[in-house]
């Protein structure tokens, strides 16, 4: 078979309306979120069935034609464009976007791969319950994407990252095969847990095609604050205290530095500043709030109260209506878009055991002071979770499109270099929960362990031997 016949294969297989080749229908596909990348595609699949995807597969893996699954589009890793060959097809899971069944009583739910998180979150809020991932990107991206970077987000400190929430998963292989384990079941001990090698595989070793989802019981109500402090170490020890005193009623500690408010005070002046005075860093915690301890909003005060009076936090506001709740959570969602506006960007997406995170920090701006002189340290995120943000935006007063802003950009390779290492050092992680996608290949081979190195290439070689399944993403082609 040839590739065109091959082509006309899998078109015949989609039907009509299966598939788009125009220039102008593929293009949205050929690049990524961050634009970072752009590439080629003879055709984008489009099935609206499990059985097509199925059927695409078996024709790409009989002709040996890469296949790169696609979601919503918002890796932050390039982890679904297609290379600039123009020999890979593209499969969207768009159209395979329907919830299967919410399961009440049972707290779990089975849908599609391509339905957005919102849609899950829509549907299990509709029986009742709560489907608890919650990402910048909600509206958009899928869950299929989602299970397969094993997403994070602001509420892992509570339930977990999607791998947790996870019961049962239904997988194409890339021979074609299709994988069953859509089970709900909450203890299965038989044999290896096979589903897990798809999540986090970022479509390398099948396409995830529907999952049996965790629910949990809706919080009545949230209680959330906005706490002033001297900087990340402080807020590390607000985390302790705050989970001792409060327990698993924690759902979200995101921390943001002045830098990172000061972004937001430029490109976003509507959102108004929360405090009269500047502070080093605030942390926004949220607690949920059951019906059955009306008093722990009261307790919440007095807890917040103590902090400031023992000279622990310097501020605190704690939300007093669900506008105010919203207001102090767009200061944490609108940071993204606003070092966006600001221009180049050098990115991390590191963790680390949450002790050592203030070293990391510390020793992260000593040594780029020397790297990139001027530049600003916008450290923020999960520190729940031990998972920062650590950007650079460029020196205060850098033209956009500047020769400047350009030189900036240029120190990507040695600001990365230098952060990753110092991550290494201290036990980290140089991906926390964006993943490896093609931007970070050669992070992982740099500081992987050599044994998980080869684990992962002989799961590969065996689930994909012919190398159709998101070529270059996650390991080396
Ligand atoms: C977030 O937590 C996202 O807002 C984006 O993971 C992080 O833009 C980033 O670096
Ligand atoms: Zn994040």
């Amino acid at each position: 078979m040839t590739v065109s016949e091959a082509l006309a294969a899998i078109r015949d297989a989609l039907g009509p309306g299966g598939w788009l080749d125009a220039a102008d229908d593929v293009a949205p596909y050929l690049s990524d979120f961050r634009r970072m990348y752009r590439g080629q595609t003879p055709l984008v699949a489009r099935p609206d069935s499990v059985a097509k995807v199925a059927a695409v597969a078996r024709i790409c893996n009989a002709q040996h034609v890469g296949l790169v699954p696609h979601g919503g589009n918002t890796s932050y890793c390039g982890g679904a464009t297609p290379d600039g060959s123009g020999t890979e097809i593209v499969l969207s899971l768009a159209r395979l976007n329907r919830v299967r069944t919410v399961d009440a009583a049972g707290f779990s739910m089975t849908l599609d791969a391509g339905c957005t998180l919102l849609a899950a979150q829509t549907a299990a809020s509709a029986a009742g319950r709560l489907f608890p991932l919650s990402l910048g990107s909600e509206a958009s991206c899928q869950i299929g994407g989602n299970l397969s970077t094993n997403a994070g987000g602001t509420a892992v400190l509570r339930y977990g990252m999607m791998r947790d929430l996870v019961l049962g998963l239904e997988v194409v292989l890339a021979d074609g095969r299709l994988l069953d384990q859509l089970k709900s079941l909450r203890k299965d001990n038989t044999g290896y847990d096979v589903k897990q090698v798809f999540l986090g595989a970022e479509g390398t070793l099948g396409i995830i095609t529907g999952a049996c989802l965790k629910l949990f019981p809706q919080p009545d109500d949230y209680l959330t604050a906005l706490v002033a402090l001297e900087g990340i170490g402080a807020a590390v020890d607000l985390l302790g205290r705050v989970r001792d005193t409060f327990g698993d009623s924690v759902e979200g500690f995101e921390y943001l530095p002045h830098a990172a408010l000061e972004l937001l005070r430029t490109h976003v002046p509507a959102l108004a500043a929360p405090f009269d005075a500047p502070h080093p860093g605030v942390v926004l915690i949220e607690l949920a709030a059951p019906k059955t301890l009306p008093e722990l909003g009261e307790r919440f005060g007095e807890f917040l109260g103590a902090q400031v009076e023992s000279g622990r936090a310097r501020d605190a506001i704690l939300a007093t209506s669900g506008a105010q709740r919203d207001a102090l959570w767009a200061l944490r969602e609108r940071i993204p878009d606003a070092q966006t506006r600001e221009g180049a960007s050098i990115k991390h997406d590191v963790s680390l055991p949450i002790g050592r995170l203030a070293e990391f920090v510390a020793r992260a701006a000593e040594r780029l002071a020397a790297l990139a002189p001027g530049a600003r340290l916008i450290g923020y995120g999960h520190v729940g979770d031990g998972n920062l943000h650590f950007n650079l935006s460029p020196p205060a007063g850098t033209q956009r499109g500047s020769a400047d802003e350009t030189a900036f950009a240029a120190l990507t390779p040695i600001v990365n270099r230098a952060v990753h290492d110092l991550v290494a050092e201290l036990g980290g992680s140089f991906s926390a929960e964006h993943g490896i996608g093609r931007f970070k290949v050669a992070e992982l081979d740099r500081y992987e362990d050599p044994v998980a190195l080869d684990v992962m290439r002989r799961i590969k070689a065996t689930l994909d031997p012919h190398g159709i399944m998101n070529p270059g993403k996650v390991l080396r082609s």
